[in-house]
């Protein structure tokens, strides 16, 4: 078996036709079920006049309604909730924007799934039985730690289920336990790459749950000497491996389109999910951006882009639309990857500072080099290294908004 190898060829390599057959039969089933309880999506559905599963195609599913946080939020806890109490095993979520909480209900069919989309996961990027994982994705609430777990489970390799923070401990373990794959958030591998050997055990990294570039890729890869494969997913349609890499993925990343129906909408990824039965979703607005590309190579499944950056995130700037990941590409081209974007709208004319940390004096090449590949002018603060702050455990902030009061970090004006 080569290195990345299908863990389940059967639906990985499947024949597109009978997959989108696969797809369609799993969708009537998801539709039935939403009409047979009185559920808000199968009220939507009964607004349209939809009866049972067989009215709706996989070819139609764009005239289907959409469902958003917003609903979630406006059904919280667990109003979107498909089945008895009894039938939930646990529960996943994210605190989210603005602190309002966002809670899945997982059947054990739900967990089923997960650990099956996360078992190819984990071999596609090469982990076989015989791997030992350092998984230092934060375990509880959040999808990241237990996600890896089950797929690590799933897989017969040997999980260290580490979880975030306590850097010290954790190269301490890594040195001693010698895993050949890393999972955590990119920042927290740079975190780790600071005090971490480069000449390591770790052939391959698997990260995910906060936007990161391919000049991030590089300086990780750099950094730790390793692979570093991009792993996406969300909460709300079953935490990470919605879509993850392979080494043989072209730097895209495969998803799992047999259990979540992919489209995009403007841009917009939208994720129905086919085989859940906790909470499931049909059409679910991501507010991610990515595009979906055919398949190529010996998985079928198709495949996204990296993400391009989130509907919410995107910055108006005096009318120029920027993505946060743009501003990173062109700071890693000269300073190291700590940053920091502060997006000042305390007056009418909003402005953006990028704050760096170099040892050198680069305002001037890096302002010059934002404007020209951007179109606007930043404001470029270089800061001594280790000035801005480090993400221990959770998703790096590498966007702060400022509109009143103090600068949320030192030394801007
Ligand atoms: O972050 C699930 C996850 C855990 C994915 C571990 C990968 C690895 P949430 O906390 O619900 O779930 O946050 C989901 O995080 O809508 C994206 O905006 C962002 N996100 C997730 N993966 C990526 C990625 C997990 N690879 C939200 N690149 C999503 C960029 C990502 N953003």
């Amino acid at each position: 078996m080569t290195a990345g190898a299908p863990f389940d060829p059967k639906i990985e390599c499947m024949d597109p036709e009978a997959r989108r057959e696969l797809q369609e039969r799993r969708l009537q089933g998801l539709v039935e079920r939403l009409l047979g309880t009185d559920n808000f999506q199968g009220a939507l559905l009964k607004d349209l006049g939809v009866t049972r599963g067989t009215d709706v195609t996989l070819d139609e599913i764009h005239l289907l309604p959409t469902i958003t946080k917003q609903d979630l939020w406006d059904h919280y806890p667990f109003g979107l909730q498909l089945v008895p109490q009894e039938d939930v095993v646990c529960v996943h979520g994210s605190s989210g924007t603005g602190g309002r909480p966002t809670l899945i209900p997982y059947t054990a069919n739900d967990v089923e799934v997960w650990a099956e989309v996360m078992a190819r996961a984990l071999a596609g990027a090469g982990a076989t039985r015989s791997s030992i994982i350092h998984n230092a994705y934060g375990y509880g609430l959040f999808t990241g730690g237990l996600g890896v777990h089950h797929g690590g489970l799933r897989l017969q390799a040997t999980v260290i289920p580490m979880s975030g923070g306590m850097t010290e401990r954790q190269v301490r373990l890594i040195e001693d336990l010698r895993p050949d794959v890393l999972c955590c958030t990119p920042s927290y591998a740079l975190r780790l790459a600071e005090d971490l050997d480069k000449d390591n055990s770790i052939e391959v990294g698997i990260f995910g749950a906060e936007p990161w570039t391919e000049e991030m890729r590089h300086e990780i890869e750099q950094r730790l000497n390793i692979r570093a494969l991009d792993i996406y997913g969300l909460s709300e349609v079953i935490g990470p491996g919605v879509a993850c890499e392979s080494l043989d993925s072209e730097g895209l990343l495969n998803i799992a389109e047999d259990h979540f129906y992919p489209e995009t909408d403007e841009g917009e990824l939208i994720f129905t999910t086919l085989t859940k039965t906790g909470m499931p979703l049909l059409r679910y607005r991501t507010g991610d951006v990515a595009t979906i590309h055919e398949p190529r190579g010996r998985r079928t499944l198709r495949r996204m882009s990296k993400l391009k950056g989130r509907k919410d995130d995107m910055l108006v700037i005096r009318g120029v639309n920027v993505f946060p990941t743009e501003i990173e590409a062109v700071v890693l081209e000269l300073a190291s990857p700590h940053y920091l974007i502060v997006e000042d709208r305390r007056t009418s004319t909003p402005q953006l500072h990028v704050a760096v940390e170099s040892i050198q004096d680069i305002a001037t090449a890096l302002g010059a080099r934002l404007k020209e590949r951007l179109g606007i002018t930043c404001r470029v603060h270089v800061l001594e290294p280790g000035k801005l702050p480090r993400t221990e455990q959770g998703k790096a902030q590498r966007l702060a908004r400022w509109s009143q009061g103090q600068a949320p970090i030192d030394g801007l004006t």
